[in-house]
């Protein structure tokens, strides 16, 4: 079982619990739409109740680290009645209230959140992490395949969801055509959006990675086999279980089953998640999808019609941006893929 006598600093007094819960009510992430902060009649935790902070919830058991220790915990009967629109209510990385009999009663606002649609009921959210900094998108060259729009439908989900994107391709060292990469690198620069090439096996540009993940809580989320644990490890020099591909289908073999919060050193904070199967956008509409794609809405805005799918319509200018070659392939083809619910799960509004 992981140490977590480390990874945050107890709360020493019920004032300083009070004012570290205030300091994340107005982290304002008000550029992005907001999950589900900012309410005005938000609920007190009853009296004698404890604030902790989720640190990983496997089969039947919910860890809170409380002060400095870890309690196995469950969600009070009238918080499950809340579990309508989500398909969990209470994720890693959340910061909860438990009450004098050991269950969770209050589940604070949280000032970002990581979501996706859920495999089988697309119209229910399903939470992965939150209140997190930032989502280290990883992805390997091979082993499995790079896919691009996976990467896209990635960053919005962590823009909407008041999150900073970083890109991580691992596998470096598997590389046999460096084209798609250098490509890649470069609309996604050009986005503000970091983008590290490294290998954890090789322990090449991991420099560059603990530059990012310093003083920040990051989220580690991609598909199985990228190598999200590898890197983690190489990072908290742990040896958390790590699984070879399945050398048919090229894939992971989802090692990693439940996500799990700890510290990487003294300032930073780090979730590692299971492998995504697949990645469905959770609540967006097909204009949102648009606002998104800002390389893409640039060209938009001269469409002949207005709206403009940029699928079949005529004098469509960002189907001409990418003929003449002023808009990437690779982004077109994502969004396309994306509104057209290719190959993964969507549910476009
Ligand atoms: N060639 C190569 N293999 C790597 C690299 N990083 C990780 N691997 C291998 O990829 C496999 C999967 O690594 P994991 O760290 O378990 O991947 P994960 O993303 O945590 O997978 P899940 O827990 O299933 O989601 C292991 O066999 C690793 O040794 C790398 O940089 N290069
Ligand atoms: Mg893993
Ligand atoms: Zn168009």
């Amino acid at each position: 079982m992981t140490d977590y006598s480390s990874f945050e600093k107890p709360s020493e007094s019920r004032k300083e619990q009070r004012n570290e819960r205030k300091y994340y009510q107005q982290r304002d992430r008000s550029k992005f739409k907001k999950t589900d902060q900012g309410k005005e009649d938000q609920p007190k935790p009853p009296e004698n109740s404890q604030r902790g902070r989720v640190v990983a919830i496997s089969t039947g058991a919910i860890l809170v680290k409380v002060e400095n220790r870890v309690v196995s915990t469950s969600l009070k009967g009238s918080l499950k009645l809340e579990i309508t629109r989500n398909k969990n209510l209470v994720t890693v990385g959340d910061f909860v209230w438990i009450d004098e009999r050991g269950q969770i009663a209050l589940v604070d606002p949280r000032y970002s959140c990581l979501s996706r649609a859920d495999t089988l009921h697309h119209r229910k959210q399903h939470l992965i992490a939150a209140n997190i900094d930032q989502v280290l998108i990883v992805a390997s060259v091979e082993d499995p395949a790079l896919k691009p729009s996976l990467l896209d439908r990635f960053i919005i989900a962590t823009e909407r969801g008041g999150m900073k994107p970083v890109i991580i391709i691992n596998k470096i060292d598997l590389a046999k055509d460096m084209a798609l990469l250098n490509e890649l690198e470069a609309v996604y620069t050009l986005l503000g959006i970091p983008f590290i090439k490294l290998s954890a096996l090789h322990e090449i540009g991991l420099d560059a990675l603990k530059e990012i993940v310093k003083g920040k809580a990051s989220v580690f989320s991609g598909q199985s086999g990228v190598g999200k644990t590898s890197l983690i490890n190489d990072l908290t020099g742990g040896n958390r279980k790590v699984g070879a591909i399945v050398q048919k289908t090229k894939k992971g073999c989802h090692t990693t089953t439940y996500a799990e919060l700890f510290s990487i050193g003294e300032d930073a904070l780090c979730i590692d998640t299971p492998g995504i199967k697949s990645f469905a956008l959770w609540d967006i509409t097909q204009e949102e999808l648009t606002a998104y794609f800002s390389d893409l809405q640039e060209f938009a805005i001269h469409c002949k019609f207005n709206p403009c799918s940029h699928t079949h319509e005529p004098g469509c200018a960002v189907k001409a941006a990418v003929t003449s070659g002023l808009l990437s392939p690779i982004r077109y083809n994502s969004y396309i893929s994306i509104f057209e619910g290719h190959d993964e799960a969507n549910s476009l509004r």
